[in-house]
C-alpha cells in the first residue's frame, strides 16, 4: 500500500471521528508510525480474502474507537508507565493469581483483602478467569461463554470495575486473561454454529466426516489425553466435527476467518478500557493451525499476537501483553519476538523452563540440569520480561529438553521417570505428595499436579507429626520462591502458598472438578486459617514472614530490577547454584543448595570481588559474612539458601 493512500484512510477515519489537533497528536503519531506494520502483519494472513481492504479499515476503526472510548485517568496512566521507562521491569512488582471465588467469595470482597496482599508485598493481582461461563465444567473459567458479562458467581462488571478502582488508588496492578484458542461450547458463537448458522459454523473448525480430523490428528498432540483424548469432537446437534485441543467443550477459534481476529481484538482492547495493567494471552502457542504440523508454535500464531501487540501499542499503550506459551525452551523465547518484533509481540512469558528446572533440582539434589539450560533462557531480549513462578494453577510439566540432560549424563527417560515417580506421589520414599496429570500411555508423557507446600514435603511431615521433617519442607518451599523472586522478572505467587497450604482434595466430590486433578492445588481459602499467620512458630507465620522477608529484599534493592544482568556461577558444588546480579556500584550473589545435606562453597566464587571488599552483607539476616581463603568454605544447611550484597 502506497504511503498516500494509507494516510488517507487513516485521516478519513479520524476526521469523521474528530480525532484531530493537537491532543490527539501522541496518539496520531502512534498510529501513522505503524499503520504499515499493522497493514503488512494482517496481510501475511488474509491478503488472499476478497474483502481484505475492508478488513483493513474496519480493523483500523476498532482501533481508533478504542482510543476515544479510553478513560481519562487510564490515559494519564498510560502517560505514567511511559514515564516510568519500560514499567513492568521494575524489581517493585510482585505478583499474585488468585480465584476470586475460592479466596475470597466473590469480586465486592477482593477490595477487603487488599490491605492483605499489600502486607505480604503483593501488588499485581492476576483474577482467574471471570467472565461467564458454564456452571459445570469450565476448565475453571477457560471455556468462556461470553467475554462481556463478569459470571454471577463473581459478581458484575461494576464489581470489576471498582476494583480496578481500588487498585489503581493503591498503586496496584491488575492482571487478567483473554482466553483467545477457544471458546466454551455454550457460546453465542458456538450455539449459532450449532443451529446450523454457516457463518458462526465458520468460527470454529467444523467438518462434515472425519477425513481431515483423522489426518490431522496424526501430528497433533493430546492436551488432555485422559478425561479428553483426541483433538476433534463430534457434535450431535451440528452433525459435525469440531476441532477442540483441550476439553471437548472448549472449542477452537478458527483464526483463518479474520471475523474472528477482529472479534477477539475488540474484546482485548475492551478489556484494556477496564483498565486491566497486564493481559494474560491464554495458550497463544495453539491459535493456528495446519495440517501436518503439531498445530503448536506456526509462523502464523506469532503474527497475530504481533497485529495484537501493534494494535494495542497505538490504542491503549499501557496494557502489557503476556504470553502463556508452556512449550519447549527454544520455543518459549520466540513470543517475545524476533528481529524487527524483538520486543513487540509479548512483553512477558512464564519462565516455564526455570520453574520445572527448579523441581527438578529439588527432586535429584542436583542443580547441573538447571544451569545448563541458561545458555537458552539468557537469550532473552532486553525490554522483555519473565513472569518467575514456583507453583501456579496448572500441573507442572517436564518441557526441557533431553539435550541438556544428556549433557550433565543422566538417561533422559529414566531421569523424567524419576521425577514423575519423586514429585507424583509413586515413590513411598519421596516426600513430596503430589500426582500425575495428563499421563498418556501411548506416549509415556505426564505432569505433576500439587500444592508447593504438599510437593515440598509438608503435607506427609503433618501426618508424620515429625517437627524435623516441617522444618525442612517450610526451608524448601523458602528456598523454591527465594530462587524465582530473585531471579531477573516479576514474581507471581499462586494464592494458598503464601502460608503452606498443602493438597485440597475436595474437587473429588464435584463432578464439574472431579476428572481433572489441577484441583487439588486450587484451594479454597479457610480465613481462620490466615490467622495463623500471626501466631509466631505456626507453619503458617514461617512460610508468610520468610516470604514476606524475600519481597522486601527484591523491592527495596534495585539491582532485582530485569536489566537482563544475571549472570550464573559455576559453584564447584552439583547441588549449590548460584547467580549474581549486577547494577550499578552494586552486586549481590544469590546461592541456593538444593541438598538435603549440608553443602560446602569455596570463596573462589567471590574471587570477582576480592579487589572491592573482604565482608559480604548477607540480606538474609543482616549479618556480615567475611570471605576466606580460595581453599575455605562457606557452609550451607540443608537447602539453604544465602543473598550476599557487595558494594563497589
Ligand atoms: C492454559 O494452559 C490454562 O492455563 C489452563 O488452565 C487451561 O486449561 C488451558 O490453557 C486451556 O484454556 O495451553 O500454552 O497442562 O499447561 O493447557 C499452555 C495444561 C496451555 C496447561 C496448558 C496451558
Amino acid at each position: 500500500m502506497k504511503n498516500s493512500t494509507l494516510f488517507s484512510i487513516i485521516h478519513t477515519i479520524c476526521d469523521s471521528k474528530e480525532v484531530k489537533g493537537k491532543k490527539h497528536q501522541p496518539f496520531l503519531d502512534r498510529l501513522i508510525s505503524n499503520g504499515h506494520v499493522l497493514h503488512f502483519l494482517l496481510s501475511q494472513l488474509y491478503s488472499k480474502k476478497e474483502n481484505f481492504d475492508t478488513i483493513f479499515s474496519e480493523m483500523l476503526e476498532l482501533i481508533i474507537d478504542s482510543y476515544i472510548e479510553r478513560h481519562p485517568s487510564l490515559l494519564k496512566r498510560d502517560q505514567e508507565k511511559e514515564q516510568k521507562g519500560t514499567w513492568f521491569l521494575s524489581n517493585d512488582l510482585v505478583g499474585m493469581s488468585l480465584y476470586v471465588d475460592r479466596f475470597a467469595g466473590n469480586l465486592s470482597e477482593m477490595p477487603k483483602k487488599l490491605d492483605y496482599l499489600q502486607n505480604l508485598g503483593v501488588n499485581l493481582l492476576h483474577l482467574m478467569p471471570i467472565f461467564e461461563s458454564p456452571e459445570g465444567a469450565s476448565d475453571g473459567g477457560y471455556a468462556v461463554s461470553n467475554y462481556r458479562v463478569v459470571d454471577k458467581r463473581f459478581g458484575t462488571i461494576e464489581d470489576l470495575k471498582s476494583l480496578q478502582q481500588s487498585l489503581q488508588e493503591k498503586n496496584m496492578y491488575l492482571m487478567i486473561d483473554i482466553v483467545l484458542n477457544h471458546t466454551s461450547n455454550q457460546h453465542e458463537w458456538a450455539q449459532k454454529a450449532r443451529q446450523g448458522d454457516v457463518y458462526y459454523q465458520d468460527f470454529y473448525y467444523t467438518y462434515n466426516d472425519r477425513t481431515i480430523p483423522d489426518q490431522m490428528e496424526k501430528t497433533m498432540p493430546e492436551v488432555f489425553p485422559e478425561s479428553s483424548p483426541g483433538s476433534f469432537s463430534y457434535d450431535e446437534k451440528m452433525n459435525k466435527w469440531v476441532m477442540s485441543v483441550f476439553h471437548n467443550y472448549q472449542w477452537d477459534l478458527n483464526f483463518t476467518n479474520p471475523q474472528v481476529l477482529k472479534a477477539m481484538l475488540d474484546t482485548i482492547l475492551f478489556y484494556a478500557n477496564l483498565g486491566v495493567d497486564v493481559l494474560r494471552i491464554d495458550a497463544p502457542a495453539f491459535i493456528w493451525k495446519q495440517m501436518g504440523t503439531t498445530c503448536q508454535n506456526l509462523p502464523e500464531a506469532h503474527i497475530i499476537l504481533q497485529f495484537i501487540k501493534i494494535a494495542v501499542e497505538i490504542a491503549t499503550p499501557g496494557m502489557a501483553i503476556l504470553g502463556e506459551a508452556i512449550v519447549a525452551p527454544k520455543q518459549i523465547m520466540e513470543y517475545f519476538g524476533k528481529g524487527f518484533f524483538t520486543n513487540h509481540e509479548c512483553d512477558l512469558a512464564y519462565n516455564a523452563t526455570q520453574m520445572a528446572l527448579q523441581w527438578d533440582a529439588l527432586a535429584t539434589a542436583d542443580t547441573r540440569n538447571m544451569l545448563a539450560n541458561q545458555s537458552v533462557i539468557l537469550q532473552k531480549p532486553l525490554g522483555s520480561t519473565w513472569i518467575n513462578y514456583t507453583r501456579c494453577h496448572d500441573d507442572i510439566g517436564l518441557g526441557f529438553e533431553d539435550y541438556y540432560i544428556e549433557q550433565v549424563g543422566y538417561n533422559p527417560y529414566l531421569h523424567r521417570e524419576y521425577l514423575k515417580n519423586y514429585l507424583g506421589g509413586r515413590l513411598i520414599t519421596s516426600p513430596s505428595s503430589g500426582d500425575l496429570f495428563g499421563v498418556n500411555p501411548k506416549t509415556n508423557d505426564a505432569r505433576i499436579s500439587g500444592t508447593l507446600a504438599s510437593l515440598c514435603g509438608l503435607e506427609k511431615a503433618i501426618q508424620k507429626e515429625s517437627a524435623k521433617d516441617i522444618q525442612e519442607s517450610i526451608d524448601k518451599i523458602l528456598l523454591m520462591q527465594a530462587n524465582s523472586i530473585l531471579l531477573g522478572g516479576i514474581p507471581m505467587l499462586f494464592y494458598g502458598d503464601e502460608f503452606g497450604y498443602t493438597n485440597d482434595y475436595s474437587y473429588l466430590e464435584d463432578a464439574g472438578k472431579s476428572y481433572d486433578n489441577r484441583w487439588m492445588h486450587r484451594p479454597i481459602i479457610d480465613w481462620k486459617k490466615t490467622l495463623k499467620i500471626k501466631q509466631k512458630g505456626s507453619v503458617e507465620y514461617q512460610v508468610f514472614k520468610g516470604l514476606q522477608n524475600l519481597i522486601q529484599i527484591r523491592k527495596s534493592n534495585t539491582v532485582f530490577a530485569d536489566n537482563n544482568n544475571v549472570e550464573w556461577l559455576e559453584s564447584h558444588n552439583r547441588s549449590i547454584v548460584g547467580f549474581k546480579r549486577t547494577w550499578e556500584r552494586k552486586q549481590v550473589f544469590c546461592l541456593f543448595n538444593y541438598s538435603p545435606e549440608p553443602q560446602e562453597l569455596t570463596y573462589y566464587v567471590f574471587n570477582s570481588v576480592r579487589p572491592y571488599t573482604q565482608e559480604l552483607y548477607n540480606l538474609c539476616d543482616a549479618s556480615n559474612i567475611k570471605i576466606g581463603k580460595d581453599k575455605e568454605h562457606l557452609s550451607f544447611k540443608p537447602y539453604q539458601f544465602y543473598i550476599l550484597l557487595v558494594e563497589m
